[in-house]
């Protein structure tokens, strides 16, 4: 096994999905497609499944920006019409 697994929470960039060091709508919408899936960069628990709890890390650290990124991202909070309320009436959670 690789020692990676032993770390703590990914708390601080949990929730980019697409690594492009800021966690918003579209990581968002990355997370319904993978949703249920065990895709690992939707899995930010590491248990196996992303889900309710791996989305609740996004969207706790939703337009966050990595700090230690040189350049600063561009933070998009909408896309294709939809904000991060959409997505979350889209996996059901209130
Ligand atoms: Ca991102
Ligand atoms: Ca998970």
């Amino acid at each position: 096994m690789g020692t990676w697994r032993s770390l703590p929470l990914r708390t601080q960039d949990a929730g980019d999905i697409n690594q492009d060091s800021v966690i918003d709508i579209i990581d968002a919408l990355l997370m319904v497609k993978y949703w249920g899936s065990d895709k690992q960069a939707a899995d930010f628990n590491f248990d196996g499944t992303g889900d309710k709890k791996d989305f609740e890390l996004l969207a706790a650290n939703f337009l966050k920006i990595d700090p230690g990124v040189k350049e600063v991202p561009k933070k998009t909070r909408k896309h294709n019409g939809k904000t991060l309320d959409d997505v979350k009436e889209m996996l059901d959670i209130s």
